[in-house]
């Protein structure tokens, strides 16, 4: 009997390019389920995946990328629960073990058996190690990773289990900081950072205030709702305070991570605030006591995010509180995608959708 052959971008050694190329059907066993691929988002995750050494992350070759997924259930393992064949839905990215009380809280984002899945090299989830949903079907290890979408268009259903979720995260752990009278900056306008914006705005009283390099970044950070955007410069900092008379920023969410934005972040913090540093820019920012930081600041680093909080995501976006800025690529122009988002030359998050 010929197995079925379906297409996925797979990365076949490292430092070698994504290839778009054909691999078999998987058919779903135990509690797995069988999802066709209706969109992927891109995440400049995927290009640190890609442009990884050998050795650098603990996956093994050749898999499948793409960790931002949205498609309809088409098949069922026997043991398989959640959503049912024919239902629409999006993949919960993090795929922990799925036993540790993190897992069991739904913060497979943060389980506790992470070092055991790396040191077994099982992969962190779809295009993780695992095949992922650059492709037209993703085989998910569980029907507890899916969450319903309804009638929500794919390419504004996938990016909310990424740039929307790791977003709501970083928000929803600065919460306490976010009230009425405050004042967050958000570093970096991109994929992440503009829903963000809207996040903020559709669910904190909070004021809003927008950096980004580029002019067009900060035009869909006021679409999206900011109250003033501003490009990096080396007066920044000032502007900033100018704008919070003089008090600085209660929260700064950082979607970039890098050497600039942290200075910026550690120039502009009031006193008693927060940094979320969000993106993985190669930026660093020493703690200690004296130190550059103000007094009574608070650092986290929040990592995607969990599985109820997806659900919250995706409710609102079904609400219609956050719609995803998308530009859309064939599946077969993956390559193209990847060295547009390279270079900074997405505007809001870049989506593939099988041709
Ligand atoms: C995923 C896997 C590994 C590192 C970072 C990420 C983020 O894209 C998740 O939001
Ligand atoms: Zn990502
Ligand atoms: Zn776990």
């Amino acid at each position: 009997m010929s197995t079925a052959r379906t297409r996925a971008v797979r990365l076949t050694r490292w430092g070698g390019p994504p290839v778009l190329t054909e691999v078999a059907r998987p058919a779903p066993t135990g509690e797995e389920v069988l999802v066709q691929v209706e969109a992927a988002g891109l995440c400049r995750s995927d290009l640190h995946v890609i442009d990884a050494r050998p050795g650098a992350l603990p996956y093994r070759t050749p898999f499948t990328l793409g960790h931002e997924i949205a498609g309809r259930v088409v098949e069922r393992g026997p043991r398989a629960a959640g959503p049912a064949v024919g239902e629409r839905v999006v993949v919960y990215g993090p795929w922990g073990c799925g036993r540790c009380a993190r897992c069991g809280a739904g913060a497979e984002n943060y389980c506790d058996r992470r070092a055991v899945l790396d040191r077994d090299r099982a992969g962190t989830g779809a295009g993780l190690g695992r095949d992922g949903g650059m492709a037209d079907v993703v085989l998910v290890p569980s029907g507890r990773l899916l969450v319903p979408v309804g009638d929500l268009a794919a390419d504004q259903a996938a990016p909310l289990t990424d740039a929307g979720l790791t977003a709501h995260h970083a928000v929803h752990t600065a919460a306490r900081s976010l009230a009425d009278g405050s004042n967050v900056v958000v570093l970096g306008v991109g994929g992440l950072g503009h829903l963000a914006v809207r996040i903020l705005r559709a669910t904190t009283p909070a004021r809003v205030l927008a950096v980004d390099v580029r002019e067009g970044a900060l035009a869909l950070a006021e679409e999206c709702g900011a109250h003033f955007g501003t490009l990096l410069r080396p007066d920044t900092a000032e502007v900033l305070r100018g704008r919070t008379d003089g008090a600085g920023a209660d929260v700064v969410l950082d979607f970039v991570g890098g050497p600039s934005s942290l200075e910026l972040a550690v120039a502009v913090l009031r006193a008693g605030g927060e940094l979320a540093v969000v993106g993985s820019g190669g930026g660093e920012v020493a703690v200690r006591k004296p130190g550059a930081l103000p007094p009574g600041t608070r650092v986290s680093l929040p990592f995607w995010g969990t599985l109820p909080e997806l659900e919250r995501v995706v409710a609102l976006a079904r609400e219609g509180a956050l719609r995803v800025e998308t530009e859309t690529f064939a599946l077969s122009s993956a390559p193209e995608a990847i060295e547009r988002l390279r270079a900074g030359a997405v505007r809001g998050r870049a989506v593939l959708v099988p041709d």
